[in-house]
């Protein structure tokens, strides 16, 4: 992990010298992008605009894509929809692939690519290389949980610096996008396991890990592919690598990975903080890494209240977790200078996204929160912690997690579970290992089957759930919906699965 090494990515000696920079000529290039989606249509039009003879394949044909078709059309970009399409190369030889994040590592035209000796790269490669319209300095956000939000925490703090700041990456602008943006001052880039998969190159100006917990690992392989895909993210950093106090994986991370002269390792802690670390002294978050002074003493940055008015609880005392995420992005901010005034106006000023523990409303003394964010165990055991009578909304792509412990920890707290998903067998091991006497609905999978195009599908499944739920849920119940698991089996993506469970929770009330 520490060396990176070329030999590790095949074929990456052969990625053409032209790519670098943002306006080289591409003729004479036969690039393949993998998908049509939020990273596969710009890294194309890109591609093309520079004159590289550009191929899109994806296997899905039923997406409406006239509008990014009729922009593609303009580069002559050859765009090839259906499963044909993706069982191997296209015939035509090929110069290199980008790829988007959720083709694996082991599909077909990935591995036929390896095989016949193409190099193969993703957005975060792409993006490093080509940058240049700006010259934004870049600060990495990854982890298993709370990237959005760090993400979008920072980004509040770099304003309130009054810096031209963007957050991009996984929260869904494409960082291609960003790093083409003129003007740009900051980059607050959120990183998935997917994309850190295929970057190489990469030299954040400071970067953080927030926190490791197993995830995606049938994208990954095994835990140990996933956090070694997590670690890149250190790689050559600059300034900063943070870490979390808590989580010895990230420590052991930054200790490994290869960084630049005086780059420096800063711990975050909700505890109180040594020199070189952020932490909680009291009701404030303080700094004792980025001050002169930090053997003797720390420079106040922000309360805890800021906090909870940034997570959208003011009044009440923040989430650890959520004090986390404040202290990380507040790491990442300090590292490039910026002032501990607007980390505190950062928070005051920021909102959570939506579908993260969101109330949508209260009646009849029952409340219905959508945590559709909450894709994996470690996010949901955070939503379980957060309520005491819970009637719980769980299931869907298990991605080969282990639901045991959420059910051992929670059992007293779950007044019963309402399964959805369409393949329920490792959520049954778990009930009938911690939790045999819970009361369990299950949402036939047949209703998303039988309703044809996924909207309608994940909206039979969203309104059978909620019906379910409603009839259980009495006075001071929370009905909770924090699937504990991905949404691509019934749903387009979890902001839809949040999005429908919204209305559903409305129509049926409104009955
Ligand atoms: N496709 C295939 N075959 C495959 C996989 C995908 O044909 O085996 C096609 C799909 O039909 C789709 C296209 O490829 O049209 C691209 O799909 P994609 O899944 O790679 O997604 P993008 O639209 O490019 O969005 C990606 C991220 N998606 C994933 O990592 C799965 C988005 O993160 C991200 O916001 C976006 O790039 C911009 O960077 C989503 C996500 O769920 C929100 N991320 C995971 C997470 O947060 O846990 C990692």
């Amino acid at each position: 992990m520490a060396e990176n090494p070329v030999s590790e990515y095949p074929n990456f000696d052969k990625i053409p010298a032209a790519l670098q920079g943002p306006s080289s000529s591409l003729a004479g290039l036969r690039i393949l992008v993998t998908g049509l989606g939020v990273t596969g249509f710009p890294a194309a039009v890109h591609l093309g605009e520079r004159g590289a003879d550009v191929i899109v394949i994806d296997g899905d044909d039923q997406a409406d894509v006239s509008e990014k078709a009729q922009i593609l059309e303009v580069f002559d970009v050859d765009i090839r929809r259906g499963s044909e399409h993706v069982t191997t190369l296209p015939k035509e030889p090929l110069d290199l692939v980008v790829t988007s994040p959720g083709w694996r590592p082991d599909h077909p035209v990935l591995s036929a690519a390896a095989e016949a000796g193409v190099p193969v790269i993703g957005e975060v490669e792409l993006a490093w290389r080509i940058r240049g319209t700006n010259d934004a300095k870049w600060l990495a956000i990854t982890g298993t949980n709370g990237k959005t939000t760090t993400t979008t925490m920072l980004e509040s703090m770099l304003h309130a610096a009054g810096l031209r700041a963007k957050a991009c990456g996984n929260i869904g602008a494409p960082l291609l996008e960003a790093v083409l943006e003129p003007g740009l001052e900051v980059l607050a880039i959120e990183l998935s396991s997917f994309q850190l998969h295929w970057q190489h190159s990469l030299s954040a100006d400071a970067a953080a890990v927030l926190n490791i917990a197993p995830d995606h690992l049938d994208w990954h392989g095994s835990a140990d592919a996933y956090e070694a895909d997590k670690a890149k993210i250190y790689h050559n950093a600059k300034l900063a690598c943070v870490y979390n106090v808590a989580d010895e994986v990230t420590l052991h991370m930054v200790e490994d990975a290869d960084v630049i002269d005086g780059a420096k390792a800063i711990g975050f802690t909700t505890g109180i903080p040594g020199p070189g670390k952020l932490g909680v002294v009291e009701d404030l978050l303080v700094d004792r890494a980025f001050i002169p002074q930090r053997y003797s003493s720390a420079a106040e940055l922000a309360s805890l209240a800021d906090v909870a008015a940034a997570t959208g609880v003011p009044g009440s005392d923040p989430a650890a977790h959520q004090v986390s995420n404040a202290l990380a992005a507040a790491a990442l901010a300090r590292s490039i200078g910026v002032p501990g005034q607007a980390i505190s106006e950062g928070l005051k000023s920021h909102s959570l996204g939506a579908h993260r523990m969101v109330t949508v409303t209260e009646a009849q003394g029952v409340r219905w929160v959508d945590d559709s964010k909450a894709t994996n165990t470690h996010a949901a055991n955070a939503s379980l912690s957060s309520f005491e009578s819970i009637v719980w909304i769980a299931g869907g792509l298990p991605k080969g997690a282990d639901f045991t412990s959420l059910f051992a920890d929670h059992r007293d707290r779950l007044k019963a579970l309402v399964l959805i998903g369409a393949d329920d067998a490792a959520f049954r091991e778990a009930i009938a290992a911690a939790a045999p006497d819970l009361e369990v609905i299950r949402i036939e999978p047949a209703l998303a089957v039988d309703s044809g195009v996924p909207r309608r599908r994940g909206e039979a499944v969203a309104a059978a759930a909620v019906e379910a739920a409603g009839a259980i849920a009495a006075a001071g119940d929370t009905v909770l919906l924090a699937p504990a698991a991905a949404s691509m089996d019934q749903f387009l993506n979890y902001n839809t699965r949040g999005e429908l469970f919204t209305q559903a929770v409305h129509t049926y009330l409104g009955r």
